[in-house]
């Protein structure tokens, strides 16, 4: 690395790209940073210092960055999200830096194989599911914009838990991702912001004579930032993802220790570090637990602090919102709001409405749910003992706002009590979602369903009182991290054929319309999605031990394990037809062989979902290994789903399995990956599954279940699960199998709960949506017996995906929400 020295201030250049400069800086890493020699490097050694080669290349265009972004005077999204699910740093890096090929190339000259390097690497999983890589990709598309971010999270010790089965039932290991070093972050403890909780809130007299309210906190820790690279998509930008570790202002308290009790010595050290220890493994459903309020009001108020340090000196915080936007990332980052106001008014003294009209255009919302019991809510004996005077402003905003509504519906009672922040039932509570709304500048949801429904079932008063606050982004996904880098096959098929250019402007993928009825260009499809389905195998082999047959239909379910995304709506199908294969109705020769794969994490907690991962896994055992079926149906259920897995299976997959029931997932972005890799999808009316159905075009999607305004319909007039059993014998058959203990021989009631769940409640309607999952499965056997149509179909789904680039989200969120400006690189 060379340096220059350029207006006073130190600039740094990149190394050059060649392969022996490359091969020699790797080297000195190797010997300099991990102090060994070639011949006695560890696997790990030589990644670590691989990884810190790489991340050379990006250090000079991150300082760059930063001045650039500072000389703009640009303003700044600051997303804040309790969850980012990054998934592996090297090879993003790598395509980052457009470095791959010189990289294999300089390990080969050294004897090195770069494939057994990046299997090295444990993903940073800090997040759930689709929530926390939806953030990973915004901030992967705000970079490759050159839009300026920076992202604020929480730096967990221990991300998601590691997933085991044990007899097919989920066991939780911890996840150590951090245990053999960690290159791609930099500590900056010279940053740390303290973060104060509890305690009271006092009245006093200012030196104008003015009665105010201050907080008198009671105890306090430390927030430690770690800074990590976003690299922009070879732009030569580099923007920030600031995440916080939790320490203990005082760490050790030596008098304590020198009187011998060791453990008191350090208690309060181990109390603050437990605020970033763990990631609750709970996705779309809260906890309500203190340590996660504690987490979720560190993160925020050591974020809001740092970007306020960030500004100068003399800077007048009236302009605030002409320099940033902090988005909240669903109602996690909420307590936020109260905490800029406490800044603004007790610390800036500045007066109340006027804290208030700027706090109003800095904050924006974006909702990710609709499930009532996913709506975060703290109860106020909880909120107000840890952050009393953040209660105290809360109780002020509110009355406010119920003032201004009493006004707009003068003797309405009612609504007063729909609209107020604090419910009074079933204990007194904060509803966060409300806070949001209220605060923010838009609100958003994540489908254009979602967004309507979210106006007119969760919000509505809301919506009706303030239509034009309400908006919608559908999501996206990054075609860097799932395309180019998941898929190498595809990427060069499509540059081939239409150029590079659709890596950073997705719509591009139009262009291979016309090909779609090239016959040559479809066996070149095919082709890839074979190489894929072999390195899928490939993995799978040595992972897990699992043998994949690659000739077969490949069916893939992966998402969290949750009820209404319906995983038991898919097992029903898997037993239903190795029901009527042993029952003899079907003719295993008939039906095209398929591979039913699933990837599921159930939250620790939640029972029923680790049942049906039991029940998956027990089916699948007894299908597999009944010669019966004739190898036609085959279930793999590898465990521990996760990013890294993701960019495998996804690739590979023939058919998107996106069946929750109409009304419930937000949008989907798994169902995105799919379509853009050449799935074809069978799906319900929900969600982002609407706009794919509508792009992709009817012919290449498959459709069936009720909808959403059908759901509410028959949820109206009360649901009966049994009549479906009842009347119908092919969904009796199939459950009577379930029931009957064939899966579970050792113990032939373990599934009884899913089994009398279905029967008396079935809240999710999988018993009202299976005949037409059945008949809809029907038709994917014969649009995929049509070895070319289906190819068609595959190619026109990736073709017309290209509305599903998070690039294109974050256009709709500048345009409709933040009101900001790329700033141009070069
Ligand atoms: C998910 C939604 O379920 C999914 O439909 C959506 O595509 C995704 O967010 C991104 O928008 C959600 N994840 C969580 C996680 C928590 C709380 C609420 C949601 S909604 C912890």
């Amino acid at each position: 690395m060379t340096e220059n020295r350029v207006n006073g201030t130190v600039s740094v250049t990149a190394p050059q790209h060649s392969v022996e400069g490359f091969a020699k800086e790797f080297l000195r890493e190797l010997n300099f940073g991990q102090g060994v020699p070639l011949s006695r490097a560890s696997v790990n050694d030589q990644y670590l210092a691989l990884a810190r080669t790489v991340r050379e290349y990006l250090m000079a265009r991150w300082m760059e960055t930063l001045r650039r972004q500072r000389d703009a005077h640009a303003k700044t999204v600051a997303y804040l999200s309790a969850e980012y699910l990054l998934g592996r740093q090297l090879d993003n890096a790598l395509i980052a830096t457009d470095l791959t090929e010189i990289v294999e190339e300089a390990l080969t000259s050294l004897g090195i194989d770069l494939a057994t390097l990046r299997e090295q690497e444990v993903e940073p999983g800090l997040g759930n599911g689709g929530l926390g890589r939806l953030a990973a990709c915004f901030v992967d598309s705000l970079a490759t914009m050159s839009v300026p971010c920076i992202g604020y999270g929480i730096r967990y010790e221990y991300g998601i838990f590691r997933q085991t089965f044990v007899d097919g039932w989920q066991v939780e290991q911890p996840d150590t991702w951090l245990s053999l070093g960690a290159p791609w972050e930099f500590p900056h403890p010279e940053d740390a912001v303290t973060v104060h909780f509890g305690g009271s809130t006092e009245t006093y007299t200012d030196d104008d004579g003015v009665t105010r309210s201050r907080w008198v906190p009671a105890w306090d820790v430390l927030g430690v930032p770690y800074n990590y690279m976003v690299p922009g998509y070879q732009n030569g930008r580099v923007n920030t993802l600031r995440l916080w570790s939790a320490r203990a202002t005082k760490a050790f308290d030596l008098q304590i220790f020198n009187s011998g009790d060791y453990a008191e010595a350090v208690r309060a050290q181990t109390f603050a570090e437990n605020i970033s220890k763990v990631l609750y493994p709970e996705d779309s459903t809260p906890q309500g637990k203190e340590l996660r309020l504690q987490q979720q009001y560190f993160f925020v108020a050591c974020s809001i602090r740092d970007f306020l340090d960030g500004l100068p000196a003399d800077f007048d915080l009236h302009r605030l919102p002409d320099v940033v936007m902090f988005q909240l990332n669903d109602t996690h980052p909420v307590i936020g709001v109260p905490e800029l106001m406490r800044i603004l008014v007790d610390e800036k003294k500045i007066a109340w409405d006027e804290a208030w009209a700027i706090t109003q255009k800095c904050f924006a919302y974006t909702c990710h749910t609709l499930l009532p019991e996913a709506l975060e809510v703290w109860p106020v004996e909880l909120l107000g003992r840890l952050l009393p005077r953040h209660l105290e402003i809360i109780y002020r905003i509110n009355d406010e706002f119920l003032a201004q509504v009493r006004q707009a519906y003068p003797n309405d009672e009612l609504r007063l009590r729909r609209m107020s922040i604090i419910a009074e039932h079933p204990e007194r509570s904060v509803r966060m979602a409300f806070l949001a709304t209220i605060a923010g500048a838009k609100v958003n949801g994540v489908a254009a369903l979602h967004s309507q429904l979210l106006r007119d079932n969760v919000l509505p008063d809301f919506s009706e009182l303030w239509p034009d606050k309400f908006t919608n982004v559908t999501n996206g996904v990054t075609p860097r991290r799932f395309v180019r880098l998941a898929n190498p096959a595809l990427s060069d098929l499509i540059t081939d054929a239409i150029g590079p250019g659709w890596v950073t402007d997705l719509e591009r993928l139009r262009e291979m319309e016309p090909l779609a009825d090239d016959a040559e260009f479809r066996e070149r499809f095919r082709a890839v999605k074979l190489a894929n389905k072999q390195r899928l195998a490939g993995v799978l082999a040595t992972r897990d031990g699992i043998e994949l047959r690659t000739d077969a239909m490949l069916d893939v379910m992966v998402k969290r394990l949750h009820e209404y995304k319906r995983q038991t709506l898919k097992v029903l199908h898997i037993v239903s037809l190795y029901e009527r294969i042993i029952s003899g109705e079907l003719d295993p020769a008939s039906i095209p062989p398929r591979v039913f794969a699933f990837g599921a994490k159930a939250a620790p907690g939640y029972k029923m979902a680790k049942q049906i991962i039991g029940l998956i896994n027990h089916v699948g055992a007894t299908v597999n290994a009944d010669p019966r079926v004739q190898g036609a149906l085959t279930v793999v259920f590898p465990p521990n789903y996760n990013v890294t897995l993701a960019e495998k299976l996804i690739p590979a997959a023939d058919l998107s399995e996106q069946i929750s029931l109409a009304g419930k997932e937000a949008s989907g972005t798994g169902n995105m990956k799919f379509a853009l890799n050449g799935a074809l999808t069978i799906g319900t009316d929900d969600g982002a599954n609407v706009e794919i159905r509508e792009l992709v075009g009817d012919d290449n999607f498959f459709l069936f279940g009720l909808l959403e305004p059908q759901v509410a319909e028959i949820q109206a007039v009360g649901y009966d699960p049994s009549k479906y059993y009842e009347e119908n014998a092919t969904l009796r058959r199939a459950i009577d199998l379930i029931a009957s203990g064939t899966f579970s021989p050792d113990d032939k009631r373990v599934f009884e709960p899913i089994v009398s769940n279905l029967l008396t409640e079935d809240r999710f309607l999988a018993l009202a949506d299976f005949q037409a999952y059945l008949d809809a499965q029907e038709r994917v056997d014969v649009a995929y017996r049509d070895v070319e149509g289906w190819t068609r179909s595959a190619i026109l789904n990736v073709a017309r995906s290209g509305f599903f680039s998070s690039d294109r989200s974050m256009w709709d969120y500048i345009d409709r929400i933040w009101h900001s400006q790329p700033v141009v690189a070069r």
